[in-house]
């Protein structure tokens, strides 16, 4: 099935964290393609990416980068897709560098910025994007939400038994 989600990252070494985005998509059975696209290191390929993305049929972009993280910025500038920003934390300033560089976006240029490592979140997300045009995908992430709610409960039960 074509691609229907974008994940992005800076560098190679930010798969380890935006890997739980793939596995979020995979488990909703949402297909998606992977990539290493740098804002600073292949400034050309960025804007390809980001300028192409809606016309092969790519509805959601996650981006994901660390440090000076301009990546989701910059590609939300460059496409109409919702782009859902991931702060990829690295060795130093425990990613408070990346989430403000991704969170901190000019009015009329807007990034859904997830928690600092927040992958899972952003291809839930993303499902949820989706979701709101896709009455199947949107149960699936009713019956996922019940699921949450049921394994609570069960822990909860756990405490006492
Ligand atoms: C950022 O620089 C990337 O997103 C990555 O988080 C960071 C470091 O990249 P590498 O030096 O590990 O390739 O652009």
């Amino acid at each position: 099935m074509a691609p229907v989600v974008g994940i992005i990252m800076g560098s190679d070494s930010d798969w380890p964290t935006m890997e739980a985005a793939a596995e979020a998509l995979a488990e909703f059975k949402v297909p998606f393609e992977v990539g290493v696209v740098s804002a600073h290191r292949t400034v050309r390929k960025m804007v390809d990416y980001a300028e192409s993305a809606a016309g092969r049929g790519i509805k959601a972009i996650i981006a994901g980068a660390g440090g000076a993280a301009h990546l989701p910025g910059m590609v939300a500038a460059l496409t109409p897709l919702p782009v859902i920003g991931v702060p990829v934390p690295l060795k130093h300033l425990d990613g408070m560098d990346s989430l403000l560089s991704i969170v901190q976006m000019p009015a009329g240029v807007p990034v859904a910025t997830v928690s600092i490592g927040g992958a899972r979140n952003a291809g839930l997300l993303a499902v949820r994007i989706l979701g709101a045009s896709d009455a199947g995908l949107r149960q699936r992430m009713s019956d996922f939400q019940a699921g949450l709610e049921k394994l609570v409960a069960e822990k909860d039960a756990a405490l006492r038994d």
